[in-house]
């Protein structure tokens, strides 16, 4: 990790609804008003996005809102607006814009949209302690079928919503979705795998850095997809099928860092 630049597809989330907390800082900004408001994800995994049912944030984690063009302000990492800036994300080439700041705290219980994802009416911005905000855009897309970090980040908001300060309902409606087969662990990689290697916790970092390396592994070379356009089709095939797919609707583009 870090070594070598690495190539991302950023999701776009856009925002429906933001938690109450983050309406206030949107509303106290006129640079803000009328504006298309987009959480941007890094992934390695494009192919997943339909199994989507939250995103995650670092609530110790300091978020800029950044102009993109007229219309578009993007929620992300001053780190990754920097990056940004010099692949074409930016109103001048070079330069960032950015229009405010939110603490990733104020963004928990925000409504997304997830491009691709089986929750049409949107999901939730949820706390992850793990959110490093040395990678990708400081914004994680959560896919707890086949992200064994996911997964368990969401069995503790489970277990102690009061702790994390989120509502139930913004977690438990949302399962997680069969979105690739796989011969080892079947339509359900991360909670099996997590299962196998007895796991209890996101504090479990080393099996869980196994878990992922495992997951990562079976489900590219031996995965199916099981849903939407590409369906029946390997995963090896269909990830930079889908990724095309969402980069044409404008719901993705490619982040280098
Ligand atoms: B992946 P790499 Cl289904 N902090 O996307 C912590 N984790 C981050 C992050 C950050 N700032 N930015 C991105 N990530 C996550 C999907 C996925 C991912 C699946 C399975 C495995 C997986 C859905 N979450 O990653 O260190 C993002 O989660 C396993 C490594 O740059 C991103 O891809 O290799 C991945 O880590 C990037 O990690």
């Amino acid at each position: 990790e870090g070594v070598g630049p690495q190539e991302y597809t950023a999701i776009k989330l856009q925002v429906r609804r933001w938690s109450p907390e983050a309406q206030q800082v949107i509303d106290a900004n006129p640079a803000l008003a009328g504006k298309n408001v987009y959480l941007v994800a890094a992934t390695l995994r494009p192919e997943t996005m339909y199994g989507q049912t939250n995103c995650f944030v670092g609530v110790g984690l300091e978020y800029g809102l950044f102009a993109i063009n007229d219309q578009d302000v993007f929620v992300c990492t001053l780190r990754a607006a920097r990056n940004m800036c010099f692949q074409g994300f930016s109103p001048v080439k070079g330069e960032y814009s950015q229009l405010g700041a939110i603490q990733g705290r104020a963004l928990v219980g925000t409504k997304v949209t997830a491009p691709l994802s089986q929750y049409t009416d949107g999901v939730y911005v949820l706390p992850m302690d793990n959110v490093l905000a040395t990678k990708g855009t400081g914004v994680v897309t959560s896919v707890p079928s086949d992200s064994p970090d996911d997964h368990m980040a969401l069995q503790d908001l489970i277990k102690k919503p009061e702790f994390y300060q989120v509502q139930p309902e913004w977690v438990e409606p949302f399962e997680p979705v069969p979105i690739i087969d796989t011969p080892q662990y079947g339509n359900m990689t991360a909670p099996a795998l997590c299962k196998q290697l007895k796991i209890n916790s996101p504090k479990d970092r080393v099996q869980l850095a196994e878990a992922k390396e495992l997951a990562y592994r079976e489900g590219f070379y031996k995965g199916t997809v099981l849903v939407g356009q590409h369906k029946g089709r390997s995963v090896q095939e269909a990830k930079a099928l889908i990724r095309q797919l969402l980069i044409d609707a404008n719901n993705a583009f490619i982040y280098n860092e």
